[in-house]
């Protein structure tokens, strides 16, 4: 165990996974354990991702660069792994720069990321419009066409950020071939100087971060630092375990730590799994435990609308069988449990132990979507605990209904709970003592 005492033992490297849909919270899970660690790491994903986090107050939502950032003295690593617009990050580093938090210096950019590109963006686009009703719901960033470029080897990365001639000759090749598919798809041209004019003047602001991460990282480890790795979206949009194809082009599971970042697998000493207290889930695809009831609930709190495009996420309870596989896949060795405030006001809660499908009771999801679809949730109601809980500030303070139900979780998971969040701010996570 790498918890001594309830405090996180030095010289230790931690995968955040998140268990669900995305939006689990990793984003207060990772600031509240960056106290403790030295240097956090995204491994996949792009500006799809979206994470808010508030400190004393002030609130910061972040898309590329990991909320590890907003702790002054702590370094950041974009990993290999990550498809990264060159011209987001510059405008989320000055972002951030005119908030007084500085990331030049301490933020590192793996070389052998893949670059999302305006006609990256504009593909994700049209490639949506014409799905019509068969839409997968993308973020529009960019982020699956990037993707396609790094598997079909005609991707631009972030070394060729490096050499300007080379960089305004790729470019000007690349975008006059996406411009004739782009035209075959209907869409508009892009503008190939005003894309190389960009994207010269963000890699003239980023030239000095673009490292080597893998041989950075071992440095790092050498040097006996502590490590997060911050695996964006969630367990259920991985490209081989999710619900394909509703789900986000990168490996967002456990694995995808690894190789996207280089660090070899016996180095990962725990991994962590962040689920929220019940469900959600933005763009298409199967969720069985969706719920109109508790989707109004949320939202007329103002909860659950996405940090990257401002969408309303659906909503859901818990959903035991989702949790148990997501456990089985990443090998949670904790888990920290966000949004409980979100149910304080319910006198019922129903939880998912088992699917139905077919006259078949299931205790792991099907792989086909169309088949999760067709899947019914066997429910459980638990008692509500019926009183605000974002006020506490210890696990023993919580209600004792909350905590029966926290341990129900941890049952259907198959993993402890160690962490629990009952609010946006970084006084509202603490440890299950
Ligand atoms: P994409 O853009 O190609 O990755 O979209 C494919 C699917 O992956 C989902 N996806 C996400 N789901 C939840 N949260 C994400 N990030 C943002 C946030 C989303 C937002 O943190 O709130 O603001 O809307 C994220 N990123 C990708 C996406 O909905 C598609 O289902
Ligand atoms: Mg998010």
């Amino acid at each position: 165990m790498s918890v001594d005492n309830g405090q996180w033992v030095s010289g230790v490297n931690t995968v955040l996974v998140g268990a669900q849909w995305g939006d689990e919270g990793k984003g207060k899970i990772i600031d509240f354990l960056t106290g403790d660690a030295n240097v956090v790491v995204r491994c996949q994903g792009g500006d799809n991702a979206g994470h808010t986090v508030k400190v004393e107050g002030e609130q910061f939502v972040l898309h590329l660069i990991p909320s590890g950032i907003l702790r002054r003295e702590k370094e950041c690593v974009l990993g290999n792994g990550m498809v990264i617009d060159p011209i987001s990050l510059v405008d989320e580093i000055e972002g951030l720069t005119a908030r007084g938090i500085a990331p030049k210096g301490r933020l590192f950019l793996s070389d052998s990321a893949h670059l999302v590109l305006p006609y990256h963006r504009r593909m994700d686009e049209q490639l949506e419009s014409l799905r019509g009703k068969k839409k997968l719901g993308t973020t529009g960033r960019g982020v699956g066409p990037a993707y396609v470029d790094k598997v079909s080897r005609t991707g631009l990365r972030a070394h060729d950020l490096l050499e300007p001639k080379e960089l305004r000759s790729k470019l000007e090749e690349r975008i006059e071939e996406k411009n004739r598919l782009l035209s075959f798809l209907g869409a508009q041209p892009i503008d190939a100087e005003d894309v190389i004019h960009r994207c010269s003047g963000a890699a003239d602001f980023l030239r000095e971060m673009i490292v080597n991460t893998a041989i950075w990282l071992t440095d790092a480890m050498r040097d006996g630092k502590d490590m997060l790795f911050e695996c964006a979206q969630g367990t259920f949009l991985d490209i081989d375990f999710g619900t394909y194809p509703y789900v986000t082009s990168s490996n967002t599971t456990a694995g995808g730590a690894v190789t996207g970042t280089g660090v070899p697998p016996h180095r990962m000493d725990r991994v962590v799994g962040c689920l929220k207290a019940y469900t959600t889930r933005v763009g298409a695809g199967p969720m069985p435990v969706e719920s109109a009831e508790l989707a109004a609930l949320l939202h007329r709190s103002g909860r659950e609308f996405g940090a990257t495009t401002g969408r309303a996420r659906r909503c859901g309870w818990f959903d035991g069988v989702m949790s148990r596989y997501s456990c089985l896949i990443n090998g949670f060795d904790e888990l920290a449990v966000t949004n409980l405030d979100g149910l304080d006001t319910l006198s019922t809660i129903p939880v998912c132990l088992a699917y139905e499908w077919r006259g078949r009771r299931l205790s792991h999801p099907p792989t086909s979507a169309a088949q999760w679809q067709e899947c019914t949730p066997v429910y459980k109601e638990f008692e509500g605990w019926r009183q605000p809980t974002s006020d506490v500030r210890r696990f023993a303070d919580l209600p004792d209904l909350a905590k029966q139900y926290l341990d129900a979780l941890s049952e259907l998971t198959g993993s402890p709970v160690r962490l629990v969040s009952v609010g946006a701010g970084r006084e509202q996570t603490f440890l299950v003592e």
